[in-house]
């Protein structure tokens, strides 16, 4: 922790839980640095709290468990002085933003051009054969409409419009990384958190967080493709109210599928996971013959370990979309709950239905 941030642990009744965000705003408003919600503990045998409206993911803006320009030493932006004020810039165009504004465009540099035309221009090589069918119908379009090409970094706006447009799933920026909870929950209003941000210009085949280059090329096209945009939902919608272990149990399944999943495509094996069809090194490695490849089973996915800095030694590949959907919708039905959620799209709410 640096020498000019601080953290303070407040313990006090939860029925003083108004006082403390009457602290909190008092701290916001007397201090010039910012504030940070880090964790609020809950009592037990409760329902945690979670959002019943798509306004409602306002309240993340505050409680990102790190702001976005807090480098770790081994980033490697770390001792870069112009990469840190510019992941500042990013940080706050977030942390502002709110439900229904238009995401801020971002007039990108050079060095940040260069650095996509990289990543853009190698990936682009391998989708015709790696990637699944569902990727490769979509790519086109996102050339298309959203000005993805190897000179130019696509805007939040454009990609987030386009995506309402075939699934109704929109993008919002975010100054951080959100606690599972949270970002899961986003998920279950057709809403991706979103990073704007680009990896450090040293080591463009290489991030140690989500940036742009892997939300735009490895997640939007699927968010495009109407039964995973539904499979995604489902997951968001299963997150809903549930306890911590199912919340971990859940950011796993999430892991093996939205992010490295495998799926069948007739005689073939493709990858859909983000964090394969963004990175050039790993979606080679993924359809070898050196990883393990097992079923898709929410019930013996969400247990499975997985390392975080490395290529996966264990891939799930779903049948497809549609039973990936169902398998994750049988599996929410098992997580306790005294209630059950419906999604109104008319309404961007979750309508809760009591069981007890
Ligand atoms: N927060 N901002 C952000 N971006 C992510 O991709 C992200 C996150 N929090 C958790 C998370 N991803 C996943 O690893 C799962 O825990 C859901
Ligand atoms: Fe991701």
């Amino acid at each position: 922790m640096n020498k000019d941030q601080y953290e303070f642990f407040i313990s006090l009744d939860s029925s003083a839980s108004q006082v403390l965000d009457d602290v909190i705003d008092g701290l916001r408003t007397q201090i010039s640095g910012h504030v940070h919600e880090l964790t609020r503990s809950k009592e037990k045998n409760t329902v945690p709290w979670f959002p019943n409206d798509i306004q409602d993911l306002d309240r993340f803006a505050n409680q990102i468990l790190s702001y976005g320009s807090e480098l770790d030493a081994d980033h490697p932006g770390f001792t870069d002085p112009v990469y840190r004020s510019r992941r500042k810039e990013f940080a706050d165009i977030a942390y502002n933003y709110r439900h229904g504004q238009v995401i801020p465009k971002v007039e990108y540099t050079d060095v940040e051009k260069a650095t996509w035309g990289t990543v853009f221009t190698e990936l682009k090589t391998l989708y015709p054969t790696h990637a699944c069918r569902e990727h490769n119908r979509v790519f086109p379009l996102l050339e298309k409409y959203c000005g993805y090409r190897q000179d130019n970094i696509p805007q939040l706006e454009d990609v987030s419009r386009f995506l309402q447009s075939c699934t109704g799933f929109r993008l919002r920026p975010v100054a951080g990384l959100l606690s599972s909870r949270d970002f899961l929950a986003g998920l279950a209003f057709r809403v991706f958190h979103s990073t704007q941000y680009i990896r450090h210009s040293s080591k463009p085949t290489y991030t140690p967080e989500p940036d742009i280059c892997h939300e735009l090329l490895g997640h939007v096209p699927l968010f495009a493709d109407p039964s995973f945009a539904q499979f995604s939902q489902e997951i968001g919608l299963a997150s809903l109210g549930a306890p911590d272990e199912y919340i971990e149990k859940l950011a796993t399944v999430y892991w093996f599928t939205v992010e490295f999943g495998l799926c069948k495509q007739g005689s073939e094996i493709k990858a859909y996971g983000a964090g394969l069809l963004s990175s050039f090194g790993e979606l080679q490695y993924c359809l070898s013959e050196k990883p393990q490849i097992m079923a898709f089973d929410p019930d013996k996915t969400c247990v499975q370990k997985y390392p975080i800095t490395e290529y996966q030694p264990v891939y799930f590949v779903a049948e497809s979309f549609e039973d990936a959907k169902d398998k994750v919708r049988k599996f929410a039905g098992t997580i306790p709950k005294p209630f059950s959620v419906r999604y109104n799209p008319y309404t961007q709410s979750v309508e809760v239905l009591d069981n007890t």
